[in-house]
């Protein structure tokens, strides 16, 4: 057999771990896995990539790319009897699907920092294109809402650590400084903790910063991260052995759709 894995930029550190997870995986249970990075985030892309995978054969396919609900069923449907399992989608489309929890990060992320006593809360999003992004973000508005608390500040950023900087020097010139910034992934939080070392501020006794992802370099950040951990190892094995299960079964795909949970590691951005 040979699986596809049709995804989004592997220089970001997340896909490439996940891709990484897949193949190991994959290997193990003796399995093939084919590649097809797409360019640029829109529908067409992710057919071109799908197209080019089951030009090669694929037996099935892993769709790492962030999708709306009315792409993913596009897709789904390009895909036809092929199975095809999406790992960037919305909890309620209806595809094959293995996700973390947004909902379960952005809230996980919003309660630490409020227990911890922040009220100025500053948020920078990931692209607002990527379901996932627009995702945590809605997690974040609607867990301060519970607190009557609006963020002081908003940025959109494009999961790069680049992005984190810029965005990160914006934030940090409005007139109320926040005491805390939740960003969407940890490659925007080095760039964050870069911006707020050259503010001359002190992290965490005098802004807080907590990160998204919890991937490999995280612990290793200066101060090493608080973030929210999404085990990627666990999602690159699981999204193989389910579908290499489906391949077996030729059975009803709803059932085995998975929905995992996000948790805090916390280390010493947060105070
Ligand atoms: C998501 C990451 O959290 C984020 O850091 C970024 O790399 C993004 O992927 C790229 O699409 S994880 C994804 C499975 C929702």
């Amino acid at each position: 057999y040979t699986l596809g894995l049709a995804t989004t930029e592997l220089a970001l550190h997340a896909p490439s771990q996940i891709a990484s997870a897949m193949k190991t995986r994959a290997n193990q249970l003796g399995f093939n896995v084919v590649i097809s990075m797409i360019d640029n985030l829109s529908l067409a892309a992710c057919r071109t990539a799908v197209n080019e995978l089951m030009s090669q054969r694929v037996d099935g396919v892993l769709i790492n790319v962030p999708l709306s609900n009315d792409d993913a069923a596009a897709i789904a449907q390009l895909c036809g009897n092929l199975p095809a399992l999406f790992l960037d989608v919305d909890p309620q489309a209806d595809v094959f699907k293995i996700l973390f929890d947004p909902h379960c990060g952005a809230q996980q992320g919003v309660e630490h920092l409020l227990a911890l006593g922040h009220q100025q809360i500053a948020v920078l999003t990931g692209p607002l294109e990527s379901i996932s992004a627009r995702l945590r973000y809605e997690g974040w508005l609607s867990t301060l809402a519970t607190r009557d608390i609006t963020p002081c500040a908003i940025q959109h950023g494009d999961w790069s650590a680049a992005s984190g900087y810029q965005q990160a020097l914006l934030l940090l010139s409005q007139p109320v400084r926040p005491t805390a910034i939740l960003v969407a992934n940890d490659q925007m939080a080095l760039g964050v903790l870069r911006a707020v070392h050259e503010f001359g501020l002190r992290v965490p006794e005098q802004i807080s910063v907590i990160g998204y992802d919890d991937t490999e370099d995280s612990a290793f950040f200066f101060p090493p991260l608080t973030t929210i951990k999404q085990d990627f190892r666990l999602l690159g094995h699981e999204s193989i052995n389910r579908l290499v299960d489906h391949l077996h079964r030729h059975g009803d795909h709803q059932q085995s759709s998975l929905l995992l949970p996000t948790s805090l590691v916390e280390r010493h951005t947060t105070a």
